[in-house]
This record gives structure tokens, sequence and C-alpha cells, in this order.
């Protein structure tokens, strides 16, 4: 499914870091498509409902914190299987057990600093994007390099 989308968001740590670029650059390099893109500090209602699942974890609070911490910037990528390639180019969420050549594993060093968020499956993120983008933020529109990319 070529419309495939999926939410990356460079965490403070990243934005302080001066990181933007740089991860933007290998979403498109990939050849990946944005459909929406914004800088905000997330609120703790947002950050909530995010990490939801995690909310029982040790680590939650101070999760929470660095999180909410400063602004993020929050995309929307699509193309076919975005999920699963982003995970791979993300790398694990130990940053010491990221592969080099990932987002994580040639740019962090710690899982609590680990820089970047991607949307773990299709519909968790369905579910993301819906929580931080209204749908008239995301724009529909066609690269004129599609037939360069897909069959
Ligand atoms: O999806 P991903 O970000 O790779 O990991 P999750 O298991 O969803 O955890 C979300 C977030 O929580 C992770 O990126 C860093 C933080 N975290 C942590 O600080 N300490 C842990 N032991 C596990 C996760
Ligand atoms: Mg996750």
């Amino acid at each position: 499914d070529v419309r495939e989308r999926t939410l990356i968001a460079v965490k403070p740590d990243g934005v302080q870091r001066r990181l933007v670029g740089e991860i933007i650059k290998r979403f498109e390099r990939r050849g990946f498509k944005l459909v929406g893109m914004k800088m905000l500090q997330a609120s703790e209602a947002v950050l909530g409902k995010h990490y939801h699942d995690l909310q029982r974890k040790p680590f939650y609070p101070a999760l929470i914190r660095y999180m909410a911490s400063g602004p993020v910037v929050a995309m929307v990528w699509e193309g076919h299987n975005v999920v699963r390639s982003s995970r791979l180019m993300v790398g694990e969420t130990d940053s010491s057990q990221a592969k080099p050549g990932t987002v994580r594993g040639d740019l962090s060093v710690h899982i609590s600093r680990n820089i970047i968020h991607a949307s773990d499956s299709v519909e968790v993120a369905k579910k993301e994007i819906g929580l931080w983008f209204h749908s008239a933020e995301l724009i529909n529109w066609e690269t004129s390099d599609h037939s360069d990319l897909y069959q």
C-alpha cells in the first residue's frame, strides 16, 4: 500500500541537538513522502495518550517529563511499508543496541534520550496520527517521481 502512513517525531533532545534536518533528510532520500509536519510543545494530555501502554513502567514519569521538556517536530511520512521500514531506519529502542546506520545507532547513546519516535504498527500509526494531527493538517499530494520509486 503506497498510501501507508506513519508518525515520526523528533523528540526534544533531537531538536536541541539540531538533528531535525538530518532526520528529515534520511526519510526524503529513502523515497518516502512527507504529508504533514509541525513543531509543538507536547501537552501532558497528548503524551499521556501517546504513551498510554507504558503508564505503569518505572521509567514512565521521566519519559513524560523528557517529552514535555521542549519542542518536538512531529511528522507524517507516507509510502510502501513505511511503518516497518521506518522502524528499521530508527533502530532499537535502546540506543546502545541500535545498529550503526540507524538514526539511533548513529546519533544517540542512551535509551532515555533516543531522539526519535516511530509508530510500531499500521494500527498504532493510525491512532497516533489522529492524536497528533488534525486531518486538515495532512496534505494529499502526488510526487513527480512516483514511477521512479514504484513499479
Ligand atoms: O517504540 P520505541 O520508542 O522504540 O520504544 P517503546 O518501548 O515504545 O518505549 C517508548 C520510549 O520510552 C522509548 O523510546 C524510550 C523510553 N524508554 C525508556 O526510557 N526506558 C526503557 N526501559 C524503555 C523505554
Ligand atoms: Mg513504541
